[in-house]
């Protein structure tokens, strides 16, 4: 069978932050506002308090610290509580694919190849600013690259389950190099009115190169041992918005349309099932759980991959063998495990094993067992 290789990865960041302190500023604002403006509602038990939010806590449940605003203008203004994005025209380049572009520039360099080397350009994230044309064929076009591009939704799990899609079709035969790209802007669908979940997501856009060993020419380089998706029906997580709005008679942009989610039993369901399938996955390869040097998880909660590696090892990891980039990025759905790749892989030796990991909404989990060259 043919050997499949990660040969570049790139990750590309906005240049706008946000801390923790600056988010629970203006979100406390809002909420004290919000209290005054309605207060004789809530006396009457008709609308609900909001609470105070406080950055303490954000740190203390999730290990995020602040995170990336492709637009930070709007945000933490009490009167809009979302990013002020310019809309573009449509013979102008569309946002995600400008930072989908960003990233994919990076892999291509990374792996010392062009377009005219990749036969397929896979799109996965968690949402697309629009229904179609596709995100991907649009990068196809600016990057010169003929063949196939596509998009590919799985909230959490875009990225492994694109990846896994790269592998499949080098093997087939019916690529000869894939570029996945995960442009995760995700603000948009930030609910920054809601307390529980206003500090958990950040804007970023990573991107790969899949390639067969055989045209591969990248200083680092790792070898796709195996790969496993895997998904599991859940209301946990939901995001709602979609095309049926318009149809509907009810605000487009309700809370309900926005993410929201059961943080406390995502975390308790999702960590044993994370676990189990790393387990099961690192096994199917002829590996055991010890043989692994890195585990680049998903990048939802500090303490979520601090559970799942101690349910692993039998001890807690250290931040060599399972990074946290979280503080810095907050989660960004499906680019979280590959952000943590980014900067944590060029010091691994030859032979030396890795496993990369999504876990999130759907269900979702996804995983690939690699091997450093
Ligand atoms: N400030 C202060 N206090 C707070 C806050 C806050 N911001 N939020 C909650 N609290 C309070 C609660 O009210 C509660 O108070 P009390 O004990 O009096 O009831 C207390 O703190 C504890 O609350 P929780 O039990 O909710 O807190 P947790 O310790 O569970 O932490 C987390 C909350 C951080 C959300 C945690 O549950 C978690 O991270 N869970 C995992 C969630 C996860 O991984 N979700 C995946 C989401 S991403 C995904 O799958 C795909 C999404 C695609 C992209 C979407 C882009 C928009």
């Amino acid at each position: 069978m043919t050997e499949v290789v990660i040969s570049g990865a790139g990750l590309w960041k906005p240049e706008h932050t946000i801390s923790n302190e600056e988010l629970v500023e203006s979100y406390n604002a809002y909420a004290t506002r919000f209290n005054e403006e309605h207060a004789a509602a809530i006396e009457q038990g008709a609308v609900v308090e909001k609470p105070l939010s406080s950055a303490e806590f954000i740190e203390k449940a999730s290990g995020i610290r602040q995170r990336y605003a492709y637009v930070k203008e709007g945000i933490l203004d009490i009167g809009r509580m979302r990013p002020k994005i310019a809309r573009r025209q449509e013979d102008e380049l569309s946002h995600q694919a400008e930072i989908a572009l960003n990233s994919a520039r990076l892999a291509l360099d990374a792996a010392g190849k062009s377009g005219d080397d990749i036969d397929l350009v896979i799109v996965g994230c968690a949402y697309t600013e629009r229904s179609y044309p596709a995100i991907a064929i649009e990068v196809q076009q600016r990057l010169g690259i003929t063949g196939t591009g596509f998009d590919m939704l799985v909230a959490c799990s875009a990225a492994t389950f694109a990846l896994q899609r790269a592998h499949d079709a080098i093997t087939a035969g019916s690529a000869r190099a894939v570029l996945v790209i995960n442009p995760e802007l995700t603000s948009p669908q930030v609910n920054y009115t809601d307390r529980d979940s206003h500090f958990i997501f950040g804007d970023v856009s990573t991107a790969m190169v899949l390639e067969s060993a055989e045209t591969c020419t990248s200083a680092h380089s790792y070898t796709v041992l195996g790969s496993k998706s895997q998904t599991v029906f859940s209301n946990n997580i939901r995001s709602n918005f979609g095309y049926v709005a318009y149809a509907q008679d009810v605000d487009a942009y309700c809370d309900e349309n926005l993410f929201h989610q059961n943080g406390r039993s995502v975390f308790k369901e999702v960590c044993p099932m994370a676990a189990a399938h790393l387990k099961d996955q690192i096994e199917a390869v002829g590996l055991t759980v010890p043989d692994i040097k890195r585990w680049w998880l998903h990048q939802a909660n500090i303490n979520m991959n601090l559970l799942i590696v101690r349910r692993l090892l039998g001890r807690d990891a250290n931040n060599e063998e399972a990074p946290i980039v979280l503080d810095e990025f907050a989660n960004t759905a499906s680019a979280g495990s590959i952000i943590a790749f980014c900067l944590h892989h060029e010091d691994l030796a030859a032979g030396d094993h890795g496993v990369l990991c999504s876990f999130g909404a759907g269900y979702s989990i996804g995983s690939l067992v690699v091997r450093k060259r």
